[in-house]
C-alpha cells in the first residue's frame, strides 16, 4: 500500500473542549503523521465552500453555522492508506454507531458535532488539502 494524504479537521465543538492533542494523539498512534496543521476560525462562506458537496442537504445550514462557530483545525496527515486509516480512526458519522475507541466515539456530541472530519477519497483529499493549504505549508 502507498504512502497517501489525507485532509482532517478537528472540529469546533473539540478544539472547545481542548481535545486537540487527545485527537493527534489517536493520528500518530494510529500510524498517521501530521504534515501540515494550522488553527482557522472558518467564515460562513469558507464553510459553505467547503461542504458545497452537501448543499441540498437538509442539515447543510445547520453544518456550516456549526463549522463557523469557533476555531477549527486543518490538518494533512500522511501515512500507509491514510484515507482509509483516519476513516477508521474516526469511526463512524454518527457517533452512535461509532466502534469502540473510535474519536467519534470517544468524543463527539452528536451527529452534528462529531469533533473530526476526513476525507473520503484521493480525489476529494486532493481537493480539500488544496481548500485549505498551499503547497508550500505542507512538510512531509
Ligand atoms: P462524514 O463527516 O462522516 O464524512 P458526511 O460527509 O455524510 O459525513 O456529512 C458531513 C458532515 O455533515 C458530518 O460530519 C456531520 C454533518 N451531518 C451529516 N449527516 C447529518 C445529519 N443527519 N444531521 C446533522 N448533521 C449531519
Ligand atoms: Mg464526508
Amino acid at each position: 500500500m502507498a504512502i497517501e494524504r489525507t485532509f482532517s479537521m478537528i472540529k469546533p465543538d473539540a478544539t472547545k473542549r481542548n481535545l486537540t492533542g487527545a485527537i493527534v494523539k489517536i493520528f500518530e498512534e494510529n500510524g498517521l503523521r501530521v504534515v501540515a496543521s494550522k488553527r482557522v476560525w472558518m467564515s460562513r462562506r469558507q464553510a459553505e465552500g467547503f461542504y458545497a458537496v452537501h448543499k441540498e442537504r437538509p442539515f447543510f445550514d445547520e453544518l456550516c453555522d456549526f463549522m463557523s462557530s469557533g476555531p477549527t483545525v486543518v490538518q494533512v496527515l500522511e501515512g500507509e492508506n491514510a484515507i482509509a486509516k483516519n476513516r477508521e480512526v474516526m469511526g463512524a458519522t454518527n457517533p452512535a454507531d461509532a466502534a469502540e475507541g473510535t474519536i467519534r466515539k470517544l468524543y463527539a456530541n452528536s451527529i452534528g458535532e462529531n469533533s473530526v472530519h476526513g476525507s473520503d477519497a484521493p480525489e476529494t483529499a486532493a481537493e480539500e488539502i488544496a481548500y485549505w493549504f498551499a503547497e508550500t505549508e505542507i512538510v512531509g
